[in-house]
């Protein structure tokens, strides 16, 4: 059982070795041309708190890793931001605010913000490639977990339903799909290249799909409550912007008791599930009790 300080002094240190990767792996702002590496560090730089590749490094610690985990976790960062900046711009959320600074295009300008996008996906699977080159298989796996996940039938297809359904009435059913596309697709995937990295037999894999799923829906479920309960400052990005696009939430579906309540049910079964898994799961079990509690 963790305490509450060591908890937090355990996430500080996961989140201290994804600052140190990002600075060592990601190109330096001089980079020419240094407009474009500024926009990247700039959306990067420190405000997010590090969730997916934090995920990453503890489930590959599960596994007593022989790799370093760093760079994929890096590259998972990379396209996570560069999700960010693209949902930021006019053309989709339309978002001035974000990890509590200007968003990218604000800051620089709608073109580099595009551009900054796509040169962090880019980068992230560059990285990699590069990385994981003495283990093939392994820089396979990696990769084609990260691309999976960020592809047209998952964020990228998540992304896009998500934009259709604000014109068009979805079900339950259907949100539930794309938030599993939009949201749980990264963040599953930090889990299961960790246990790559930890070379996991496949029956943990697969028990990290399920618990990635469920860690995504609680994150999004608590994102709609945060969305009409919390407020910008706290949040470090707009509030309120569901109701103002028009876009369908579990509030909307199950009311907002209910939504606290499917928030209760989904880290139950991940916590049930992340107790089968090998290694010491007791930060893991902490942070999907965290992320549960970002509400209460
Ligand atoms: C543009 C292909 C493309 C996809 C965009 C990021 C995204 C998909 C949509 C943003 C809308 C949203 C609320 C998504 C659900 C949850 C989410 C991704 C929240 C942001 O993640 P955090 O809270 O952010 O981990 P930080 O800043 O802490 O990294």
């Amino acid at each position: 059982m963790f305490t509450e300080k060591k908890f937090k002094s355990t996430l500080n240190i996961y989140q201290k070795r994804v600052e140190e990767g990002i600075e060592q792996f990601v190109p330096p702002a001089a980079t020419p041309p240094s407009r474009l590496h500024q926009a990247m560090r700039y959306s990067l730089g420190a405000g997010g708190k590090r969730l997916r590749p934090v995920l990453l490094l503890a489930t590959a610690d599960l596994f007593a890793p022989v790799e370093d985990p760093v760079p994929a976790a890096v590259a998972l960062e990379c396209v996570h931001t560069y999700s960010l900046v693209h949902d930021d711009l006019p053309g989709m959320d339309d978002s001035s605010l974000r990890r509590g600074k200007p968003t990218c295009h604000i800051q620089f300008d709608e073109a580099t913000a595009i551009l900054a996008g796509d040169a962090l996906l880019t980068y992230a699977f560059e990285l990699m490639g590069r990385h994981y080159q003495n283990t093939p298989a392994l820089g396979n796996s990696l990769i084609r977990d990260l691309a999976n996940a960020s592809g047209s039938r998952r964020l990228i297809g998540g992304q896009m339903d998500d934009l259709l359904g604000e014109r068009t009435n979805y079900t339950s059913e259907q949100l539930k799909n794309i938030h599993l596309n939009k949201t749980a697709a990264l963040i599953t995937a930090a889990m299961t290249m960790g246990g790559r990295i930890g070379h996991a037999p496949e029956r943990d894999i697969q028990s990290l799909v399920l618990i990635g799923k469920s860690v995504g829906l609680t994150f999004q479920i608590i994102d709609d409550i945060l969305d009409v309960t919390s407020d910008d400052k706290t949040l470090g990005k707009p509030t309120g912007s569901d109701l103002d696009s028009g876009k369908a939430t579990y509030i909307d579906f199950f009311g907002l008791d209910g939504a606290r309540s499917q928030a209760r049910a989904h880290p139950e079964k991940a916590k049930r599930l992340c107790r089968d898994l090998p290694g010491d799961t007791a930060f893991l079990l902490e942070l999907i009790a965290f992320l549960e509690h970002r509400i209460q």
